[in-house]
C-alpha cells in the first residue's frame, strides 16, 4: 500500500480528528479536476434551473424543502452562491462566478470525478486508517467558495448531516487551489470528535415537505467559542481527512482568488442508514463501495 498512513499520522488523526497530507495529488491532477468541473458549470441548462441558493451555514432555512436539493442526491445539480442573484432569481455575474457547490453524485456520473475518488491511492489511505470494513461513498462535491462573494461554512459536524448507526461518516477533501484565509481555508476544533457528542441530524419531514433538524440529546449543548479552532490553510495537492464528529467550518472569501476543492464522504457500509436521512439515492439503490 503506497499511500498507507503511518502509525503517527494515524494517532495523529485519533487525536485531533483531523489529518493534513500535503502532496497527496499532483498539480495536474488538480487541473483535470478543475477542468472537468468547469465544463459541468459550462454546460447545464440555466434555463430550466429553479436558481437554489446554497445557503452556507446559519440560514440553512432557505434551502430546506426543496425538491431539487433533496433529489440531488444521485445527480450532478449545481447550487448558486447567495450572492450571485437577485431577489428575482437573476444572475449578478457569470455564471462561472456564481456556483457556490455542485453535488451529490460527481463520484458515480462523472468519468474525471469517478476515477479519482477510488483511485488506488485514495483506497491506500481508507484501508489503512482501520475505521472501515466497508466503506462507502455516499456523496460527493466540488465546492468553489468563489472569489468576493464565497460564503463562510459555520461551525458543524459532518454526522449532522450523514447520520449512521453508529456513527461512521468520514470526509475526504482534496485543495484543488491553495486554500488561505484569505480565500476560506478550513478550521478545525482538534479533538472536539471526542468532546462534543452529535447532538442532532438532518432529517426528510415524515409529511415530504422539506427537511429539519431532530435533537439527539436532552440538553442544549454549548458551542464551543470559534476562537479556539485551528486554522489549516492547505496547498493544492494536500488532502484533508475528516472524522464525521470533528467540528470544523471555513471562512468567507473576500478576496479575488477563488478555492475551488473537492470533497466526497464515506461511511461504513454495515452500519443503518436511516430512511429518513435527507440524502437518499432513488429506488433505495446501494452506495459506492470503495474498496472493490
Ligand atoms: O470546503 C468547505 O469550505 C467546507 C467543507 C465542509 O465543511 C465539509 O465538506 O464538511
Amino acid at each position: 500500500m503506497a499511500h498507507a498512513l503511518s502509525q503517527a499520522q494515524k494517532d495523529s488523526f485519533d487525536r485531533d480528528g483531523y489529518l493534513v497530507i500535503r502532496d497527496f495529488f499532483s498539480a495536474e491532477d488538480a487541473a483535470r479536476l478543475r477542468a472537468a468541473a468547469a465544463a459541468l458549470v459550462d454546460n447545464f441548462d440555466l434555463d430550466s434551473h429553479p436558481k437554489t441558493k446554497f445557503s452556507t451555514g446559519e440560514e440553512q432555512d432557505e434551502h430546506v424543502g426543496d425538491k431539487y436539493f433533496l433529489e440531488s442526491g444521485d445527480k450532478i445539480r449545481f447550487f448558486f452562491e447567495e450572492k450571485s442573484l437577485d431577489a428575482k432569481g437573476n444572475l449578478l455575474v457569470p455564471r462561472t462566478r456564481a456556483i457556490n457547490k455542485i453535488g451529490h453524485a460527481l463520484h458515480v456520473l462523472d468519468p474525471v470525478f469517478k476515477e479519482f475518488s477510488t483511485r488506488s491511492s485514495v483506497r491506500d489511505v481508507v484501508r489503512s486508517l482501520g475505521a472501515f470494513e466497508d466503506p462507502r461513498i455516499l456523496q460527493s462535491m466540488v465546492i468553489f467558495k468563489q472569489p468576493e462573494i464565497g460564503g463562510r461554512v459555520g461551525p458543524h459536524q459532518d454526522s449532522t448531516f450523514l447520520y449512521t448507526k453508529p456513527l461512521s461518516a468520514m470526509g475526504l477533501w482534496f485543495a484543488l487551489e491553495d486554500c488561505t484565509p484569505e480565500n476560506g481555508c478550513m478550521y478545525f476544533l482538534p479533538g472536539s470528535h471526542k468532546t462534543v457528542p452529535v447532538s442532532r441530524r438532518f432529517v426528510r419531514k415524515p409529511d415530504g415537505s422539506g427537511t429539519t433538524f431532530v435533537s439527539l440529546v436532552d440538553e442544549d449543548i454549548q458551542d464551543p467559542p470559534e476562537e479556539d479552532y485551528v486554522c489549516e490553510p492547505t496547498p493544492v495537492g494536500t488532502v484533508v481527512l475528516i472524522h464525521g464528529s470533528v467540528l470544523h467550518k471555513s471562512s468567507q472569501n473576500l478576496s479575488s482568488k477563488s478555492r475551488w476543492i473537492y470533497t466526497f464522504h464515506c461511511i461504513e457500509g454495515r452500519a443503518e442508514y436511516p430512511k429518513d436521512n435527507w440524502l437518499q439515492n432513488a429506488d433505495g439503490k446501494p452506495f459506492t463501495p470503495l474498496l472493490t
